[in-house]
């Protein structure tokens, strides 16, 4: 999707620090941390947000969160982070291309702001 940013940085258009990557997914370190860890995990494929979802996305949107696992077990978060998609306005979504955010490293509160 043309001027979509994480469009581009799937594509490498825009530098980021890339921490896994496959046929399907991209997963980078977010450019201001919420936390000692905070990496986004998107699929390549453009879908603004959970709305635009269809039934054929399923098994995308689980890869999303096998992949967090995967990343989570390399960086050694063996007490637990949080998972979290903000979607829309009122969850405080500012980039229209679905992202699951993994943050860890610290203790996280509930509920959230
Ligand atoms: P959200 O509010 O859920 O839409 O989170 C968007 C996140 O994306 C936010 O934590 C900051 C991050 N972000 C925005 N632009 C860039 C960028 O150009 N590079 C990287 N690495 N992260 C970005």
């Amino acid at each position: 999707m043309e001027n979509c940013i994480f469009c581009k940085i799937a594509a490498k258009e825009i530098p980021s620090t890339i921490v896994y990557e496959d046929e399907h997914i991209v997963a980078f370190r977010d450019l201001n941390p919420q936390a000692p860890e905070h990496i986004l995990i998107i699929p390549r494929k453009h879908i603004a947000r959970i709305e635009a979802l269809t039934a054929n996305d399923t098994e995308l949107m689980g890869r999303l969160v096998f992949v967090a696992k995967h990343i989570a077990d390399n960086l050694g978060l063996k007490n637990g982070y949080r998972l979290v998609f903000n979607n829309g306005a009122n969850g405080g979504q500012e980039v229209e291309h679905i992202h699951l955010h993994l943050m860890g490293g610290r203790k996280f509160s509930w509920p959230a702001g």
